[in-house]
C-alpha cells in the first residue's frame, strides 16, 4: 500500500512551496491532500483503479493527476523539480523547533545558509540574532531547537536539557512548594535521556494540571494523581512526580538515581532491617516511617555520610561513604578564574575589558585570555605582531582592572608536534595552552608522537581539550591516554577540562586516570561570547563526577600562586 509514501510526498511538496514563499492556498491544498490520504482506511490504489480519486476529500484534478503519476511511474515530476530548486538542507531545517519556512527563507536569502551545519555556525556566531525581525531570543531558541534536532541517539546535551527543565520548573513552581530536576540531569551527566522533575506539594493534582497544560507540551503520555509524563514539541520526554514534604528526601534519592546506586542503597537498607522506596525509609517489620524528609536523613539512618549526586553511580561511593572516606568535592565557590577565554583578537566576540568585567561579576580574581595562534587562520589566529599588541593592551588594562588579566594563548599543536610560536615568544606568555585544531585524521601512531613531542616543549603549560572530541559530532582522537597522563605527570603539564557542554574534555574516566597519577587539572570555558563564561559548571560537573578536590585544580589558586606554579613547572622542564 502506497498511501503513506504518497502522503509524505505531498507534505514535502507543501514544505518546499512554503520555503519558496508560494501562495498559502496552494500550500494548504497539498497539506490537505496529505492528511486525507494518510487517514484513508483503504488502499488509495483502489480509488485510482475505479477512477474515483477526485471524490476523496480535498483531492482535485491536479492532485489526482499527481497520485496517478506516482502510482504508475513511482515519481512526481512537480516534486522532482522543486527538489532541484530548493537546497536539500533547507527542508531539513524544518525539523528545528522555532524555525518555520519564512525564517528559513530569510536565513537562506540573507546569510546564504543552506545546511544544518551552516545554520549551527551562523547561530553560534550570533549572525541569526542580527537578522531583521529575529533578535537574541529567537536566535537562542533556534540554537536550542538545533541541538534538540541534532541530538545523538535520542539524548540531549545537558545544557539543552537544563534550559528546558528550567522553563518547565518556572511554571511548576507556581503551583507547588518546591521543585527541582533529578535523574541524570542532577547527577551532571554529559547527556540526558529524559528529564525527571520532582515537586513537593500537598495538592499534587493542581501541580500535575499546571504541568500538562504548559504550552511546550505536545503530547501527554500519562497523567495520574501524583505523576505525569509528557512529550514536548521537540519530542523530549519529561516525567514529573509530586510528593508530600515528608517524602521529599526519599523521592529525591529515588529519582536522582542512578538506578545502580538506588539498588545498592536499597540492599543496604534491607540488611539493616529497613525498606527504602520513593516514599520513605521504613521499618521492615512494622512499616513505621523512619526517615524521608531529606536525603541526608536517609543516608544518616543507613549509616552513611551524604553522597553528592555526581558520585551516585555505584562506583564505590557507598563503601567510601560508610568509611567516612568520601572526597571533599571541588565547589563552584572554589573557582577563582577561567583559564581559557577568547577575545576579539582572534575569533571571540568580546573585548578583553568586557571579559574582565564579566569575570568580576562572577566573583573571579583572574582570567587568562588565550586567543588562537597564527596558523589557525580560520579562527583569525594572531600574528606575533598582534600578539604583542594584545600584551600591551593587557598590561594597560591591568593597571586598573579588578580582575588580574593573564596574557595567554591557545597555541596550535602543529601536525608535526611543534608549537605554533617560537620559544622566545612562548616564554613571554603568562600561560600557554596547547591544542590540536587540525590534521585530526593522522594515524594513531603519528598522532601520539605529535602530542608527545608537543609535551616535550617546556613552555606548553596546559594541554587544552586533549582528545578534541565534540560530543555527538566528532569522536575522541585515538590517543594513548595512559601515556599522555603519564607524560603530564612527568613534565608537570596541566590537563584541561574544557567546560564547553559539547566538549567536556577531558571526560571523567580520563580525569580519574590523571588524578591517580597526581596530574593537576584546569578548567576553561573556551568562551567565544560572554554568555559562554557561564558554562563553567559543565566542566565542574566532570571534575566532581571524577571525585576531584579543590587541591587538584589550578583554578582554585590565586593569580600569584598560579603564576608561581607555571614558572616552577617551566623551570623544571628546562625552560
Ligand atoms: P537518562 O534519563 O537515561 O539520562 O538517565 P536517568 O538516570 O535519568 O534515568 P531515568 O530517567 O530512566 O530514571 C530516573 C531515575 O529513576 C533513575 O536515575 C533512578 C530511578 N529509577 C528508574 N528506574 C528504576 C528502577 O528500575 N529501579 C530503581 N531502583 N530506580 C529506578
Ligand atoms: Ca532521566
Ligand atoms: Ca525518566
Amino acid at each position: 500500500m502506497k498511501n503513506k509514501e504518497i502522503a509524505d510526498k505531498f507534505t514535502e511538496i507543501a514544505h518546499l512551496l512554503e520555503i519558496k514563499g508560494e501562495n498559502s492556498f496552494k500550500i494548504r491544498s497539498y497539506q490537505k491532500a496529505a492528511e486525507t490520504i494518510e487517514a484513508l482506511d483503504h488502499d488509495i490504489k483502489d480509488d485510482y483503479l475505479s477512477g474515483n480519486l477526485e471524490e476523496l476529500d480535498g483531492i482535485g484534478k491536479n492532485i489526482a493527476a499527481k497520485i496517478s503519476e506516482y502510482l504508475i511511474g513511482g515519481k512526481i515530476t512537480k516534486l522532482e523539480d522543486l527538489r532541484k530548486e530548493v537546497p536539500r538542507g533547507l527542508l531539513e531545517m524544518l525539523k528545528v523547533q522555532g524555525l518555520g519556512p519564512a525564517k528559513i527563507r530569510l536565513i537562506y536569502e540573507k546569510l546564504g545558509v543552506k545546511t544544518m551545519r551552516g545554520l549551527d555556525i551562523a547561530a553560534r556566531r550570533g549572525e541569526l540574532a542580527a537578522l531583521p525581525g529575529m533578535g537574541e531570543k529567537s536566535a537562542a531558541n533556534i540554537l536550542r531547537g538545533l541541538e534538540i534536532a541534532n541530538r545523538m541517539d535520542g539524548r540531549l546535551l545537558i545544557s539543552t536539557a537544563e534550559n528546558m527543565a528550567e522553563d518547565f520548573l518556572a511554571v511548576i513552581r507556581k503551583s507547588c512548594d518546591e521543585a527541582l530536576a533529578c535523574g541524570s540531569l542532577r547527577r551532571g551527566c554529559e547527556t540526558i535521556g529524559d528529564i525527571d522533575l520532582l515537586a513537593v506539594s500537598e495538592k499534587p493534582e493542581k501541580t500535575i494540571d499546571s504541568f500538562v497544560k504548559i504550552p511546550g507540551v505536545e503530547k501527554v503520555i500519562a497523567s495520574g494523581s501524583s505523576k505525569a509524563s509528557v512529550f514536548t514539541s521537540g519530542n523530549v520526554q519529561i516525567d514529573l512526580r509530586v510528593v508530600p514534604e515528608k517524602s521529599c528526601g526519599a523521592a529525591m534519592l529515588y529519582f536522582t538515581g542512578s538506578k545502580e546506586h538506588n539498588i545498592a542503597l536499597r540492599k543496604r537498607a534491607l540488611d539493616k532491617g529497613y525498606t527504602l522506596n520513593e516514599y520513605a525509609l521504613s521499618d521492615q517489620k512494622s512499616g513505621k516511617y523512619i526517615a524521608g524528609k531529606t536525603e541526608k536523613d536517609v543516608y544518616k539512618r543507613l549509616g552513611l555520610d551524604y553522597i553528592p549526586p555526581e558520585l551516585r553511580e555505584n562506583r564505590g561511593e557507598i563503601e567510601r561513604s560508610a568509611l567516612g572516606d568520601l572526597p571533599s568535592l571541588i565547589e563552584a565557590e572554589d573557582i577563582k578564574g577561567d583559564l581559557h577565554l577568547h577575545s576579539v583578537y582572534s575569533d571571540g566576540s568580546v573585548e578583553i575589558r568586557a571579559l574582565a568585567s564579566r569575570a568580576s561579576e562572577l566573583g573571579y580574581g583572574w582570567i587568562a585570555v588565550c586567543d588562537h595562534s597564527m596558523s589557525l587562520t580560520i579562527a583569525r589566529g594572531l600574528s606575533i605582531n598582534n600578539l604583542m599588541k594584545k600584551k600591551k593592551e593587557i598590561d594597560s588594562l591591568n593597571k586598573t582592572s579588578r580582575v588580574k588579566i593573564l596574557f595567554g594563548a591557545e597555541v596550535d599543536i602543529l601536525p608535526d608536534g611543534k608549537l605554533d610560536y617560537p620559544d622566545k615568544v612562548l616564554r613571554e606568555l603568562d600561560v600557554c595552552l596547547g591544542a590540536v585544531h587540525a590534521a585530526f585524521n593522522q594515524s594513531t601512531e603519528v598522532l601520539n608522537k605529535r602530542i608527545m613531542r608537543a609535551m616535550d616543549n617546556p613552555y606548553l603549560d596546559v594541554l587544552a581539550h586533549p582528545t578534541a572530541r565534540l560530543i555527538g559530532k566528532r569522536p575522541e582522537l585515538p590517543l594513548d591516554m595512559e601515556k599522555v597522563t603519564e607524560k603530564a605527570a612527568d613534565k608537570n603539564i596541566i590537563l584541561e577540562v574544557n567546560a564547553f557542554p559539547d566538549r567536556r574534555d577531558l571526560k571523567e574516566d580520563h580525569i580519574r586516570m590523571a588524578l591517580a597519577k597526581g596530574v593537576m587539572l584546569s578548567l576553561g570555558t573556551d568562551s567565544h561570547a560572554l554568555r559562554h563564561m557561564d558554562n563553567m559548571r559543565y566542566g565542574l560537573m566532570n571534575l566532581r563526577r571524577a571525585g576531584c578536590e579543590k587541591k587538584d585544580v589550578l583554578n582554585t589558586r590565586t593569580a600569584p600562586a598560579l603564576l608561581k606554579i607555571i614558572s616552577a613547572r617551566r623551570k623544571k622542564a628546562g625552560g
